[in-house]
């Protein structure tokens, strides 16, 4: 899966795109992630990115036609992708989506930045999620998430799973119970008598009980 990420912000996604689960799944040459620089798109001189909006109010917005110039470039790299834009008016993040976009060739993931972007953009859009009822400075770390999410989706990254495995997990959970590792013991605190019977019966009505 080919990821291309606009953004101002390029530098905020190598740590964790270069780490553990991530960055092994590149290596391993199952995702590739490209960066487009939103400020190379600028206006003018001075690479302008941002204007004030019509009818007045706080703040800037990106302008249109950077943006839609970075998109255009992403998909002349990849025609086929899916492009994404994290905002808190898009529809929730869920599981679900994750697991429809870990099905895309690829995925152009553009980050909104200052108070917010012209409205104009969206034409160019196919998806747009908000990640929770809070408000964040910039679509960088819901990006992030979604990239997280969707690459651990993708058959192959996480190891001995094939995809068939992973679809058998119910849609918007994961694991829900208590779990436990050595020592059997800490700071006067025991594990559960029930996870080390050897009795896995009774081990997973344990566990189901624990759910809900
Ligand atoms: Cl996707 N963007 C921003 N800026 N804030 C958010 C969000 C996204 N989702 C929840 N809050």
């Amino acid at each position: 899966m080919k990821i291309q990420i606009i953004t101002l912000f390029p530098e905020m996604f190598p740590a964790v795109l270069e780490t553990s689960m991530l960055w092994k799944a590149k290596d391993k040459g199952l995702v590739e992630y490209n960066y487009i620089n939103l400020r190379d798109f600028g206006l003018g001189r001075r690479k302008t990115v941002d204007d004030t909006p019509y009818g007045g109010g706080d703040g800037m917005l990106l302008k249109p036609e950077p943006v839609v110039a970075a998109i255009e470039r992403a998909k002349q790299n990849d025609p086929e992708a899916l492009v994404i834009l994290p905002t808190p008016r898009g529809q929730r993040y869920v599981q679900s989506e994750a697991k429809a976009l870990s099905k895309a060739t690829g995925l152009i993931i553009v980050c909104p930045r200052y108070e917010g972007y012209d409205e104009r953009i969206t034409k160019w859009i196919d998806k747009q999620y908000s990640i929770g009822n809070y408000v964040l400075t910039g679509g960088e770390l819901p990006a992030m998430i979604i990239i997280d999410s969707v690459v651990r989706l993708i058959p192959g990254v996480l190891g001995g799973e094939t995809s068939a495995e992973i679809e058998s997990f119910a849609d918007d959970k994961t694991i829900e119970y208590p779990q436990y590792t050595r020592p059997e013991e800490f700071k006067g605190m025991k594990v559960p008598e029930v996870l080390l019977s050897g009795d896995h019966a009774k081990i997973e009505a344990w566990r189901k009980n624990q759910q809900s």
